[in-house]
């Protein structure tokens, strides 16, 4: 236990340190006038002390969801039933002192107990379900040592419960960083996680999920143990690949890469009730058997290595970007002191042309960007439209082939049950084909816009090294000494951003192509930096569940009671049921057709990553181009000051160039990890 905590400390101390270095960057590029790369800094270095990290706890309803949570509290702390318990969202979240914050549905907030959580989080009475439907969501303050450094837990009302609760747990879903997954022996892999693995689940989520088989002691022997688990992890393994294949062929890349991926998938058995007791009681051996230890490694792993991979790949990338830069303003600034003023006069002149020129350029790009932007829409709109049909097709297919014993169709209650089975085979068919297929958009969408984002990679890249060219030309006699740039470290800087970075975009989409990256595959697409921040999913569910859910309940809720009291049964009556569901079909997919939702969707998605990449661009240009400007300025001040006061100066860009080195080499060993778990992924 004392190596995990351990992890945990060493992953603040990652924080800590590259916090402290982004601070002692931000420090040398306010001294250097680059108020621009500054700014760039400080706000990814407040989203990295901010972020938190959500894992979120799901499964069907009486799984041990709770019980899993308290096993990790060490204590009985959730509400946890022989009957269906959680009815709200319950999220733990670390502080010294527990007590439990309610966040009522009327916005307002309330104090209890700990011990008056069941009162108002569960379903165990009426009087506790209704003042449970008042609350939005309970939050538990409490020591918990997988909750360090922001981390939230959080415990969700089971699946497949009620719908209520379902809509719980699916608005959740896309808000979690991680999700641990709890299944049992006595139903192993059910419909609903299934469903969650085909429907909700972007292939790339694999390794954030864990797989409890919990309540493990239920089953007697070793060898039995075994089988489950490994039938568990088969099971997983092909709904996964046969969502793969249906996605990308099986002769793709992207299935390749999975097969790859879902070889890793984590599966553990659990007995969250020996857990729990073995801690209580402080019998190892309990603890032991119950499985806790290999589980708590691999979210202990998630928490500290993964995660520290995930979320200071972006910042540690920011302050490599501005380190370059101060460097060779430093650089710059130190070579242009020997410049008479008639020469930087001069030489200001043709810069800020360029810089003009440049500006142009930039405006052109964005032009280009939303011409592509709207052809992408008009692409991705018309295959929603061929869609439609084909979606059609299928349902109809569904619904001749789900077969129904003509003889229970004698009463009432028999053509109730065999109307309810057939729309059931129709929604579950139209859930997973709208999944799929907007899994297909996501997919394509990122395709496009991970070219455009190379594109504009190699575009701000060659303004770059024409501005250093321009640079260079500043004091020709003396230029820019690349040796000097190497000595101070800058040799880590390149090594490492081709790995991140625009550049790390570039040779990330080169090496595996977004769908591969989109699969797992592109590690500097992973990095969250600008354009790979919209690249790489961040939530586990990139996919309309909204859509996706209003149209399944609509052909759930439409009326069957022309045919319910007829009075004649068998196959006649079979096919009348089935003409009627068909008829009621097509009114739904007319409805959906003619409401837009899908293109909506679409459009929605399309103009949200083009703008984004937009932003990205103008700020990545602006920071150079604006930066260049205030060197010019401060040139300018510079050679207004007196002999001795400018080789003061001189010294003082020295101090900065070896400022910048130690700052790098402190975080060597960070930028090493990170990298390597990165390349790991
Ligand atoms: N034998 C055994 N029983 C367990 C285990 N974990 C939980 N249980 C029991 O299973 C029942 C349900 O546990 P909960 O933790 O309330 O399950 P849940 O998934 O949170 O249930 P809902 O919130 O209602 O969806 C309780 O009676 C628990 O004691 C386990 O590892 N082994
Ligand atoms: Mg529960």
């Amino acid at each position: 236990m004392s190596q995990e905590n351990a992890k945990y400390t060493s992953y603040q101390n990652m924080v800590a340190q590259v916090n402290t270095g982004m601070v002692q960057m931000e420090k040398l590029a306010a001294s250097m006038d680059l108020e621009e790369n500054r700014k760039a800094l400080e706000k990814s270095r407040e989203k990295l002390t901010s972020h938190k990290f959500a894992v979120g706890i799901l499964g069907e309803f009486k799984r041990g969801k709770s019980t899993v949570i308290n096993s990790l509290l060490e204590k009985e702390i959730m509400p946890a039933d022989i009957l269906p318990t959680s009815a709200t969202m319950n999220r733990v979240t670390y502080d010294l002192t527990p007590h439990v914050e309610l966040l009522m549905r009327d916005g307002s907030t309330k104090e209890i107990g700990i011990g008056e959580l069941p009162a108002y989080v569960t379903k165990l009475s009426e009087e506790y379900e209704a003042q449970a439907a008042q609350v939005e969501e309970a939050i538990v303050y409490y020591p918990c040592k997988f909750c360090q450094n922001g981390v939230d837990i959080v415990d969700t009302p089971g699946l497949n419960d009620d719908e209520r609760m379902n809509r719980i747990t699916e608005e959740v879903i896309p808000k979690l960083d991680a999700v641990i997954m709890v299944v049992t022996p006595d139903n192993p892999f059910s419909m609903s996680e299934a469903d969650f693995v085909r429907n909700k689940l972007m292939t790339s989520d694999l390794s954030r999920l864990i797989f409890l088989v919990n309540k493990i002691d239920l089953v007697r022997r070793e060898k039995d143990r075994e089988r489950l688990v490994q039938e568990i992890k088969s099971k997983i393994q092909k709904s996964v690949m046969n969502k793969m294949a249906e996605l990308y062929g099986e002769d793709s890349q992207e299935y390749r890469d999975a097969q790859l991926k879902v070889g890793k998938i984590r599966v553990y058995p659990f007995s969250a009730l020996d857990a729990l007791d073995g801690k209580m009681e402080g019998d190892k051996e309990l603890i032991e058997k119950s499985g806790t230890i290999p589980f708590e490694e691999a979210l202990t792993k998630m928490l500290t290595e993964d995660r520290g991979a995930l979320e200071l790949g972006g910042p540690l990338n920011v302050l490599d970007r501005t380190a370059l830069e101060v460097a060779k303003t430093a650089e710059t600034r130190k070579n242009a002191l020997q410049l008479s003023g008639e020469e930087f006069a001069s030489r200001q002149k043709e810069m800020l042309a360029q810089i003009n020129d440049m500006r142009r350029q930039k405006t052109e790009e964005k032009k280009r960007l939303h011409a592509k932007a709207v052809h992408t829409k008009n692409e991705l709109e018309s295959e929603v439209r061929r869609f439609y049909p084909e979606l059609k097709t299928r349902l109809e297919e569904k619904l001749e082939q789900t077969e129904v014993d003509p003889a229970t169709l004698k009463n009432e209650a028999g053509r109730s049950a065999a109307a309810a089975a057939l729309q059931k085979a129709v929604s579950d068919e139209m859930k997973s084909s709208l999944a799929i297929f907007t899994e297909k958009m996501e997919t394509k969408l990122k395709t496009i816009v991970g070219e455009e984002a190379v594109r504009l990679g190699e575009f701000t890249e060659k303004m770059s090294s024409q501005l250093d060219g321009f640079r260079r030309d500043f004091a020709p006699d003396k230029g820019l000494d690349t040796t000097n740039l190497m000595a101070i470290g800058v040799d880590v800087l390149t090594d490492f951003m081709g790995l991140y970075g625009i550049a790390g975009i570039v040779s990330g989409y080169r090496e595996a192509g977004i769908k591969g990256a989109v699969a797992g595959g592109g590690v500097g697409l992973v990095a969250n930096l600008a354009a790979a921040s919209l690249l790489a999913s961040m939530s586990i569910v990139g996919l309309p569940m909204l859509v996706i859910s209003c149209a399944v309940g609509s052909v759930v809720s439409k009326k069957f009671a022309g045919f319910l009291f007829a009075k004649d049964v068998g196959q006649r009556k079979l096919n009348e049921l089935r003409t009627q569901l068909r008829k009621n079909l097509e009114e739904v997919l007319d409805d959906m057709e003619s409401g837009r939702e899908l293109e909506n969707w679409v459009c929605q998605r399309v103009e949200q990553s083009f703008d984004e990449l937009t932003a990205c661009m103008e700020d990545e240009c602006e920071k150079m181009l604006k930066d260049t400007e205030s060197t010019m300025d401060a040139i300018k001040k510079d050679l207004v000051q007196n002999e001795v006061q400018r080789k003061k100066l001189a010294e003082e860009y020295d101090e900065s160039l070896v400022s910048v080195k130690q700052i790098l080499e402190n975080l060597k060993p960070i930028h090493d990890r990170v990298r390597r778990v990165l390349a790991e992924a």
